[in-house]
């Protein structure tokens, strides 16, 4: 039964995490360092759901054999108002959804954890980048705050989030007209990018290669087009990337306002430099 829904979640995701995702339930390889907070959290729910079902399923079935109608004039023993029965199943749910809830809890202030960066260093990693996104009607801009470059998309060309491996980078989120959300799935992270409100998360990624990232919120016509690649490299690459982008004059920092919309096509409807 395991087996079969595993099977069956795998098949949804159209088998693009590898022959490891049967094992993950059918999320795609994390790439990330906050992956493994809802990776758990998403096996222990799966891990208890079936247990729960197995239980209830046996239940079931054993109730229907056991006390079946055994002869056309008998009746079975009808019972009314268990009163124990009847506590029991009011209160064992709201314990499930407490211990769900508790584990929940603990995984998103895993993944929503902002090291300063003299934890980072203690925990022997470089000190954090920033990384400023923009969402707006209908794709990205990226502003690297530390190389003083920027990099927008269009719905005609999608942009590359360019990544260092093992960096932490500290990313914050605006938007100048409405609510989008920034989600890289195998990051096993999303957040909504929401107008008049920074927000800000941290992730390293831990896994050098080329990963897909999307507007998870149906924001307007070209929502489906608001797409972005990460590309999680290496050091010298992160560099002539950064390089790449001041030789085209692409310095400073892009900035956003709320209220104003972008127009589609455009790169300089937000009045860099
Ligand atoms: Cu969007």
């Amino acid at each position: 039964m395991l087996g079969l829904a595993a099977l069956a979640l795998s098949g949804c995701a159209g088998g693009t995490g590898g022959p490891g995702q049967l094992a993950r339930f059918g999320l795609p390889e994390p790439v990330s360092d906050r992956a493994p907070f809802t990776g758990n959290l998403w096996h222990g729910f799966w891990i208890a759901a079936l247990a729960i079902g197995v239980l209830m399923w046996g239940l079931m079935i054993w109730a229907a054999i056991r006390y079946r109608r055994r002869s056309p004039d008998e009746i079975p023993k009808q019972t009314r108002y268990n009163l124990p029965m009847e506590v029991m199943y009011t209160i064992v749910p709201f314990l499930i959804v407490g211990v769900l809830f508790f584990y929940t809890v603990n995984a998103q202030d895993g993944v929503r954890k902002h090291y300063t960066d003299a934890e980072l260093a203690a925990q022997g990693m470089p000190a954090a980048r920033t990384i400023g996104v923009i969402g707006q009607k209908w794709s990205w801009t990226f502003n690297y705050t530390d190389a003083n470059v920027w990099d927008v998309g269009t719905v005609e060309r999608i942009p590359d989030l360019y990544m260092q491996v093992d960096q932490p980078v500290n990313f914050t989120l605006d938007s100048p007209d409405v609510i989008h959300s920034f989600w890289v799935p195998q990051f096993y992270f999303k957040l909504d990018v929401i107008p008049g409100r920074t927000n800000s998360f941290q992730v390293t990624p831990t896994k050098i290669g080329s990963y897909a990232g999307k507007c998870a919120e149906l924001c307007g016509t070209y929502h489906s087009r608001m797409l972005f690649n990460v590309q999680v490299v290496d050091q010298a690459t992160y560099q002539a990337k950064m390089d790449e982008l001041r030789s085209k004059g692409q310095t400073g920092q892009i900035s956003y306002q709320t209220g104003t919309t972008q127009q589609v096509g455009s790169t300089q409807a937000h009045g860099g430099n």
